[in-house]
């Protein structure tokens, strides 16, 4: 069985009667269809898959140069980070792009944000973020900060798993969107995170603090099992949960 397909210019034509009841056997009997010759042009299709790929490309390279920078402050050896990430080149680091619509909220009264506040979970983020419409927030010693527009710039922002590797030297921080009363506000965020697969652990180096942290040693993907349910929470407690898994 498959989903069905359609042929939307046939809306037009001497076919329209077959095609409407194609679109309602769709709606009725599967709730999903797909259509063709849907009238998006071809060229513009393959424009957005060209350049999304292209400003993946770019952005995977300015995350592990941003690690290498880190790594070189933090007196840990060049590569660190990604040999962590990807246990020793044998598994890829995951990457993925987030593209959000914060719309506009008609009723400020009863919606304060627009994503709750968090750490993420990963390595590390970039984010390309609308260059007029703010809201992004970040708690810095006890207060809310504004992530202020600015145009064509990344914010970088780091993840638990830096936090963990740089033994607490790098903390990841606290972050939400407030909801808007007018405009609409459009991010793209690219995450730099560990495979499932990759053990992390603090980084044995003497530049790297051994007071601060007492982090666990844990596989990525337990780490994640415990992250999707209580990402909203603060972290400490999902540092114990894979210490206890081990
Ligand atoms: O959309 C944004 O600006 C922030 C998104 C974010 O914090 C996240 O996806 O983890
Ligand atoms: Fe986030």
């Amino acid at each position: 069985m498959a989903i069905p397909v359609i042929d939307f210019s046939k809306l037009e034509g001497k076919e329209r009667a077959e095609t409407l009841a194609q679109i309602d056997n769709g709606c009725q009997q599967w709730g999903f269809f797909q259509l063709v010759n849907h009238g998006i042009p071809v060229e513009l299709l393959e424009r957005v898959k060209k350049t999304m790929r292209e400003y993946r490309t770019e952005v995977k390279k300015l995350a592990e140069k941003l690690m290498e920078t880190m790594e070189e402050n933090l007196g840990l050896e060049k590569g660190t980070f990604k040999n962590q990430f990807t246990g020793n080149d044998e598994h890829e680091p995951f990457f993925g792009t987030k593209v959000s619509h914060y719309p506009p909220c008609p009723r400020l009264d009863l919606v304060e944000l627009g994503l709750r506040p968090h750490t993420d979970a990963g390595g590390v983020i970039l984010l390309f973020q609308d260059d007029r419409v703010g809201g992004l927030q970040i708690l810095k010693d006890g207060e809310w900060v504004d992530v202020q527009p600015l145009a064509n710039a990344i914010i970088i922002n780091t993840g638990d798993q830096i936090e963990v590797v740089s033994n607490g030297r790098y903390k990841s921080v606290w972050h939400r969107v407030l909801a808007t009363g007018n405009g609409n506000r459009r991010s793209v965020a690219s995450f730099y995170n560990p495979s499932v697969k990759a053990v992390i652990c603090p980084a044995s180096a003497s530049a790297v603090d051994e007071t601060t942290g007492a982090y666990p040693e844990f596989l990525f993907g337990d780490y994640m099992d415990v992250y999707v349910k209580q990402k909203y929470m603060p972290k400490e407690p999902r540092f114990e949960a894979v210490k206890a898994i081990n």
